[in-house]
């Protein structure tokens, strides 16, 4: 019976489309810039912009310069994430998401940026609902200077690798993300060497000219790496009349990251997960707990570029995790494209993740959690457990926040620790058959809670009586780990559950099938009535 409407709909959506198709077909915009001045609006500017529109303006100028970007009417239909109408901004090509600089809608003002090189590009989208006016911008090619917004760049003299221009002035503003540093590194550099007042280039550690904050350098050495204490960094050149030199050529990097977390448990994720992560990043995440600790990570997402056809290895985009807090300590793996490895342990109290991504193809990245194994010491007699956790590793909990089985079989302070002392007969503990041995097992909780925040890590504690052999593993802490911990054990222990529960619901299918057979038999009355109105 719902065929109908269904075909009905599908046709609908396909003319739908043709038109659509029609009308994206009917609006020209967009196109390649390659003047050293220009401008360029949306469609119909000063007028409202059609709907259904995607326009895409490449800006090349001359190698070695930069285009410089400026707005000067901005209306597109608002939307909190732009999902509607946009304007993107790319440092690079358009087609590679990782060259984004920003997406922009509303009646905001995209900043004036400049690319960190001689490509620009520009993509205006409207959906099918709501027009406004659009945009108008000019863009101009910079000889030198500008706000550089890019993740990476090359900065140079004017007129480099040939000899700078006399009476030059350049300001560059290097302009990072809020919690990022700007990396300067310089790889040429010939300029007039008197005492640096003549011809030189000054580095500020900020945004302003404030000279207590200035390095300047002058001659024909690089100058040393530098690492601004802020998200902000500004390089000024300055030559005087006469006597001048092949100038410099530095590379710059904002798209460094540093995160530490010290909690017991979290997530990592790529920057703009589940977006695709920025080009020419290093981002550096490091887990460390208190001493005794372990840490577990689970890998619960990762896409990331492709590895390369030749070396069959991870060489564009890939994340490396280091048993340790540098890139010194062992690597316990490095992934990319679709690599999913088994949740690995740490074999100290310090790890660390480390994504580096390449100047183009991004994907959309990854997402960890990762949870602190408590350190605790569990054995067992024939008849009791006995646990021990060191008080000192866990000094935000008391006594009572770690359990066996139950909160009734807390733990009690036993000198420096806290200490579960249980017969085989209380606390949860029961009897099970593993590989065809008889254990006891039970679980010790630990409650990391705090305020309205539930946090319960699960381990199971388990003795083999006869030998007195006990051993502990983590089950979990609360979502979404204990998902990953269930998902693990799934094969084994859970799918007997979920068939039994599947025939406690068989009342539910039954329902469905009468249902169902209500429907036939309406249809065959239906068939038979018809069938005897055509033969009368
Ligand atoms: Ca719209
Ligand atoms: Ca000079
Ligand atoms: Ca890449």
């Amino acid at each position: 019976m719902q065929n109908i409407p269904c075909k009905f709909i599908f046709m609908i959506t396909v003319l739908w489309e043709e038109a659509v198709i029609q009308a994206r077909k009917g609006v020209k915009c967009g196109g390649v810039l390659s003047s050293s001045v220009g401008n360029f609006s949306s469609p119909n500017f000063p007028g409202l912009y059609p709907p259904y529109t995607e326009c895409s303006w490449l800006i090349v100028v001359s190698e070695g310069s930069t285009v410089q970007l400026t707005f000067h009417h901005f209306d597109l239909e608002f939307h909190e994430s732009c999902e509607y109408d946009y304007v993107k901004i790319y440092n690079g090509e358009s087609k590679d998401e990782g060259n984004l600089l920003g997406k922009f809608c509303g009646t905001d003002f995209p900043p004036q940026l400049t690319s960190s090189w001689h490509v620009l590009s520009v993509l205006f989208h409207s959906d099918k609902h709501v027009t406004s006016t659009g945009f108008f911008a000019t863009y101009k090619k910079d000889i030198c200077g500008g706000i550089l917004n890019g993740l990476s760049g090359v900065i140079t003299s004017p007129d480099y690798p040939d000899n700078y221009p006399n009476n030059a002035e350049c300001q560059w503003l290097i302009q990072a993300a809020p919690d990022s540093k700007i990396r300067l590194v310089f790889t040429d550099f010939q300029m007039e060497s008197e005492e640096c007042n003549f011809d030189y280039v000054a580095i500020f550690d900020g945004p302003n000219l404030e000279e207590n904050k200035a390095q300047r350098y002058c001659g024909y050495t690089n100058p040393p790496d530098t690492t601004s204490s802020s998200n902000e960094l500004l390089v000024v050149f300055k030559s005087d009349f006469n006597i001048g030199g092949r100038g410099f050529k530095a590379h710059f990097s904002t798209g460094e990251c540093r995160e530490i977390f010290t909690t017991v448990k979290g997530n990592i994720t790529s920057p703009r997960y589940p977006d695709l992560y920025p080009n020419n990043i290093i981002c550096h995440w490091n887990i460390q707990l208190l001493p005794g600790f372990h840490i577990k990570i689970f890998f619960r997402d990762i896409e990331l570029e492709e590895r390369s056809s030749l070396s069959k290895e991870c060489d564009y985009d890939h994340l490396s995790v280091y048993d340790g807090d540098s890139e010194d300590s062992p690597m316990l793996g490095r992934w990319c494209a679709s690599d999913t490895p088994p949740p690995l342990t740490s074999s100290g109290n310090k790890l660390l993740l480390v994504l580096v991504t390449d100047r183009d193809t991004a994907n959309k990245g990854f997402s960890v959690s990762y949870i602190g194994v408590v350190p605790m010491n569990v054995s067992c007699t024939r008849t009791d457990f006995q646990i021990l956790v060191p008080s000192q590793s866990v000094p935000q909990l008391e006594r009572s926040h770690i359990y066996l089985g139950s909160p009734s079989c807390p733990s009690q302070i036993s000198g420096n620790n806290y200490k579960i002392y249980a017969r085989f007969d209380t606390c949860g503990t029961e009897p099970q058959k593993r590989n065809n041995t008889s254990v006891i097992v039970s679980v010790l909780y630990v409650d990391f809670s705090f305020g309205t925040h539930e946090d319960i890590h699960e381990y199971e504690v388990q003795c083999e009586p006869k030998r007195k052999e006990a051993s502990v593993h983590i089950l979990s802490g609360s979502d979404p780990l204990r998902l990953n911990a269930l998902l693990d054990s799934a094969a084994e222990s859970r799918l007997p559950e979920a068939e039994s529960s599947e025939t406690s619901d068989n009342g539910q299918d039954g329902s469905d099938v009468i249902f169902i057979s209500i429907c036939i038999l309406a249809g065959i009355l239906m068939l038979i009535a018809v069938v005897g109105l055509v033969l009368l």
